[in-house]
């Protein structure tokens, strides 16, 4: 995506009508692969606790994340007064962000078979 990035909501539905759904990335490496793919400095990870602060759900089918996860950054998530419910890619790591924030866009889709 072009600019300065999107709202979360506005990225989810992006990612749906493209027959995908936003990024979830498996490893530190990955998530590097894909910074460096975007030339971005951060990009939405499709989690969030919204529901229940401190407990994050992912939507890619994952189920929750542990906040001991080593995928967040060191000191990650952290609370902010509980204001950092979604969460974004950095190099170093997952940080929980404001929701209503804007970053690059990562959709992923199946590959289908020829
Ligand atoms: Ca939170
Ligand atoms: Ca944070």
């Amino acid at each position: 995506m072009p600019g300065a990035g999107v709202a979360l909501k506005e990225g989810k539905q992006i990612c749906v009508e493209l027959g995908g759904a936003m990024v979830v990335p498996q490893s530190t490496k990955e998530l590097q692969t894909i910074l460096n793919m975007c030339s971005c400095s951060s990009f939405w990870i499709d989690c969030n606790d919204i529901q229940e602060e401190g407990t994050w759900v992912c939507s890619d089918g994952e189920g929750t994340i542990d906040k001991q996860d080593k995928r967040w950054m060191n000191g990650q998530p952290d609370s902010n007064n509980g204001n950092e419910d979604c969460a974004v890619g950095r190099i170093a790591g997952w940080h929980n962000w404001g929701c209503g924030t804007t970053h690059k866009l990562i959709c992923q889709r199946p590959v289908r078979a020829l």
